[in-house]
């Protein structure tokens, strides 16, 4: 494949005549001189995840786990409670858009069949809706049984860490339901993914592997419009492949797609930190969503909601051009 595009993200003020918004962001610049009118269009036009959703500034997107091993599982009636009660926090922290996972892919992670992963996940949406929470939703999932169970309880977005490369029927009921849908990068299974991944040249092959499901996923009927990428961090790399990507992530919106970027409580953020216990690791997790933010990223998947809207708000008014 070609060398793609690759815009360099600035924040700095004041920007020059040549500055163009990356993607309509109000906060994030690119030098467009001498760019033609092709690559112009393709890194400066917004691209909306969801009508209503803003497009001039990351949205925060956070999660909400409703497996057994997280502290509450959506298939119990505490459990269910709980996860709503969660879900509502979030809200009223700021979160744009709330991601609802019932398998954990952890890495090494065992299996959840299709009836239980429903179990916990579609009553907790439903539950959200009845509460007359309106805020956009995803289900976290690489199943076509479950998305398509959670499309009905009021989901709006499917998130698949497998890029369709996991269930068959997944592509067919996201194009049905004419949703949005988010393909993750990952070398290998959550069973083997941390063993020992390798890459010549993780950028690129990442960015290509993405390209090609994006071919993919609009072969099987998904609109080009309705298709989010994502880089995987910590699905099959290294400490040293996660901080490649992160630096180079602007490159990814070449692909044409809204941004998703996953680091929240990650292990590599305990490494470069020292600090083992993932839920302590919340600093770095800031830390790594204004990186995120200055990228460009349209969506930051983070478990600190307040934490994360509170920093990201000072980002944007830092980094706002005032008109005169
Ligand atoms: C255990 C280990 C439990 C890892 C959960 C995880 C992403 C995602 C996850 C991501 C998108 C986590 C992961 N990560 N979806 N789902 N991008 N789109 O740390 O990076 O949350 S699960």
């Amino acid at each position: 494949m070609t060398t793609p595009l690759h815009p360099i993200p600035r924040t700095d003020l004041p920007r020059p005549s040549g500055a163009l918004p990356l993607t309509g962001s109000a906060h994030v610049w690119w030098d467009a001189t001498g760019a033609d009118a092709a690559a112009r269009a393709l890194l400066s036009t917004p691209k909306p995840v969801l009508p209503g959703l803003a497009t001039d500034r990351p949205l925060v997107m956070g999660i909400v786990n409703v497996t057994p091993d997280s502290f509450s599982d959506g298939g119990t009636l505490g459990g269910l409670h709980d996860a709503v009660a969660r879900a509502a926090a979030m809200v009223a922290a700021g979160a744009d858009i709330l991601d609802i996972g019932g398998e954990s892919t952890r890495p090494g992670a065992a299996e959840v069949p299709v009836p239980d992963e429903i179990a916990r996940t579609a009553p907790v949406i439903a539950a959200i809706r009845a509460e007359g929470i309106a805020t956009p939703i995803s289900i976290d999932t690489r199943k076509a049984g479950v998305a398509e169970a959670a499309l009905r309880a009021g989901a709006d977005i499917v998130n698949d860490v497998s890029a369709l490369t996991w269930d068959a029927d997944l592509a067919r009921v996201t194009a049905e339901a004419g949703a949005p849908i988010c393909l993750m990068h990952a070398q290998g299974t959550p069973q083997t993914m941390q063993l020992d991944p390798r890459y010549d040249d993780v950028l690129t092959e990442v960015y290509d592997w993405l390209a090609g499901r994006i071919d993919h996923a609009v072969a099987q009927g998904i609109a080009p419009g309705r298709i989010i990428s994502d880089p995987g961090i910590g699905f099959g790399k290294t400490l040293q492949h996660n901080l490649t990507l992160l630096r180079g992530l602007a490159r990814f919106h070449a692909l044409g797609a809204p941004i998703l970027l996953g680091a929240s409580r990650k292990k590599f953020i305990g490494t470069l930190s020292g600090v083992d216990e993932a839920a302590r690791r919340m600093p770095g997790s800031v830390s790594v969503a204004l990186w995120a933010a200055a990228q460009g990223a349209q969506i930051i998947r983070v478990h600190d909601v307040a934490e994360t809207v509170q920093a990201l708000a000072l980002w944007r008014a830092l980094t706002t051009q005032e008109q005169a």
